[in-house]
């Protein structure tokens, strides 16, 4: 089982192009980073369980049921005291993606190492955390420091997503809690914009697997002093956003079913590539059966 925590919002997208002030409607989902890659994983075949504070609103409401829905393993902690975080996603143009969140003092940035069941840590087989979980109040940070420790006390493997948000928090302010944690983490998944944060030498990242992400460029996967690289698959993008979730997703659920490291890297690139292609952060993420629907000689119509 991949246990992972973090905050999951209301997530509100504009249907048209323009100022977010002349949108007139919205489709209405869920969205966070941590619940996006245990719907990914749920979605290739793996046991995930989310953990996160919600609002006692219709919001966390929507959260715990889209997650439950999803079949992913749900602890979504009411908290009477503040509200589901919201996230607000349009077009300033056709190319420009606007996301706008309204998270402060959140209830799922209230989350703290009491909502974390120890217990649970300790019997997953990974433990995948992201950096925008430490940037979101001091308890989560805490958080993050605590289940870390314990996964790793008890030889859970810790996945670690840098997932670089510059609305939360500075480079400096992002760079000084990743190189304090980097050396406890088993795997990491970031852009080379990402990895610039922590170091100038991203390949001498003291990480057993260090998992590197070029978009439409592919990825490559440095391994016990083996690197491979991937190419991507071509689609054709209509949203970026949730691509890097899935791509770890991807990642983490053919490790966890002992998929070598091209396998791995497979998976995590057409995962990434699925998740482009429709609106939203997760729902186009790949069932096991449609990974085949990339591969050269596919087709374009699926009947
Ligand atoms: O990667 C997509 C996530 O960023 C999105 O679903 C919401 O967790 C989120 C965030 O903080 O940006």
């Amino acid at each position: 089982m991949l246990l992972t925590f973090g905050e999951t919002m209301a997530l509100f997208v504009a249907r048209r192009t323009g100022p977010l002030r002349f949108a007139r409607d919205f489709d209405l989902g869920v969205g966070g980073a941590e619940s996006n890659v245990a719907i990914g994983v749920t979605r290739l075949g793996g046991r995930a369980t989310w953990i996160g504070r919600v609002g006692a609103d219709e919001f966390g409401d929507l959260v715990r049921t889209t997650l439950l829905g999803e079949g992913v393993e749900t602890v979504a902690i009411p908290d009477e005291e503040a509200p589901t975080g919201l996230m607000i996603k349009g077009r300033r143009t056709a190319d420009l993606i606007d996301v706008r969140y309204y998270r402060s003092g959140s209830a799922g940035s209230r989350i703290g190492p009491g909502d974390l069941d120890a217990e649970l840590i300790r019997s997953a087989k990974v433990l995948h955390v992201s950096a925008i979980t430490p940037a979101l109040s001091p308890s989560a940070r805490e958080a993050v420091r605590h289940a870390v420790a314990l996964a790793r006390s008890a030889g859970v493997m810790v996945s670690l997503d840098v997932n670089y948000r510059r609305k939360l928090w500075s480079p400096s302010q992002a760079g000084e809690w990743l190189r304090g944690i980097v050396d406890q983490v088993d795997v990491i998944f970031a852009t080379e914009e990402e990895a610039a944060l922590i170091t100038d030498e991203p390949e001498k990242l003291p990480v057993p697997h260090v998992v590197l992400k070029f978009g439409a460029k592919g990825a490559l996967e440095r391994s016990g002093g083996v690197t491979r690289f991937a190419e991507p698959y071509r689609v054709t993008e209509v949203d970026p956003v949730g691509a890097g979730d899935a791509f770890a997703a991807g990642w983490l659920a053919e490790w966890m079913a002992g998929g070598d490291a091209d396998r791995r890297l497979r998976t995590a690139c057409a995962a990434g590539a699925f998740a482009v292609t429709s609106q939203g952060d997760w729902e186009s993420l790949p069932r096991r059966a449609d990974l085949a629907l990339l591969e050269p000689g596919a087709g374009d119509v699926s009947r």
